[in-house]
């Protein structure tokens, strides 16, 4: 039996979370199950009861809000603890279409690919103003140019990743995880797919980005995860890494269980 856990950071989403974990699909086949994981970070309204009733298997609660980033680090470390093959993280504010994750693991299940993206500009996008399509697009761009290869979405709210890059990724800073997480999984050989899908601007609550204080953030966050040495990992073909996975297991559950603490150390 295998496991896809799907992952949704959240912070005050009542009206929309429930939303979305309604149209998660349960069934993947007789040899899949599927979990609901809801990080809240550090809600003030009925977020964690919402995504309880609309059929939340686990939620991780941060007392206080610590910022997407975290969440996202925290979010991948719960997946690998609750034995995930594949993991799926999608924002909880309804933008992403839920329906269409099967169309974004598959690169992942056919052994094609280690880390998804849902691109919202390879496939459609309804509200998004311009001004945020302006800013998606230059920072796309900054991504391309450091990565050296082409990427349409560098800021999607819809990934899918291997059990392996889940194991590996580390996303530098608490405030978000963009583009650092595609900079380190890339930089370290983990090959990324982008998968066209539907995206709707939310209609419920606010968007969280203010565009000084993100690029505050984001740009020395870029900055410093280029600067890091990575250490590239060993191509494995995907019989290989099937096989290796279940051969790799106990260490990679002690992996995630210490991975939590480690990575608060470093990046609390
Ligand atoms: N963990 C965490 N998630 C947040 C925070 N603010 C927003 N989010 C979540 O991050 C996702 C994307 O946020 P959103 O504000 O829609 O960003 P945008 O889509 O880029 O405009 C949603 O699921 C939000 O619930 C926060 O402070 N912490
Ligand atoms: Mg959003």
């Amino acid at each position: 039996m295998k496991k896809l856990v799907v992952f949704l950071p959240a912070h005050n989403e009542e009206g929309n979370i429930g939303h979305v974990i309604a149209r998660i699909p349960r069934e993947m086949g007789r040899d899949w199950t599927v979990e609901v994981l809801v990080v809240d970070d550090g809600s003030t309204d009925r977020t964690v009861e919402e995504a309880r009733r609309a059929g939340a298997n686990h939620v991780t609660s941060f007392p206080a809000n610590r910022g997407l980033g975290a969440a996202v680090r925290e979010g991948l470390a719960g997946c690998l603890r609750l034995g995930a093959d594949v993991g799926l993280m999608i924002d909880a504010d309804n933008e992403y279409p839920a329906a269409e994750i099967p169309n974004v693991i598959a690169p992942i299940l056919e052994g094609r690919a280690d880390y998804t993206m849902g691109s919202r500009f390879k496939g459609t996008i309804r509200g998004m103003r311009l001004h945020r399509r302006l800013g998606n697009v230059c920072f796309t761009l900054l991504q391309a140019i450091l990565l050296r290869r082409v990427i349409w979405d560098g800021q999607s709210g819809m990934r899918g990743f291997s059990r392996e890059a889940m194991t590996r990724a580390e996303i530098i800073h608490d405030y978000n995880y963009a583009q650092v997480l595609t900079l380190n999984l890339v930089r370290q050989g983990f090959v990324m797919e982008e998968v066209p899908i539907t995206y709707q601007v939310r209609v419920h609550g606010q968007s969280f980005i203010k565009f000084r204080k993100y690029l505050g953030h984001v740009l020395p966050a870029i900055w410093r995860e280029m600067r890091r040495p990575i250490a590239k990992r060993e191509r494995q073909n995907a019989a290989e890494a099937v096989a290796g996975t279940r051969a790799a297991e106990p260490a990679l559950r002690r992996a995630a269980s210490t991975a939590p603490a480690e990575k608060e150390r470093r990046y609390g």
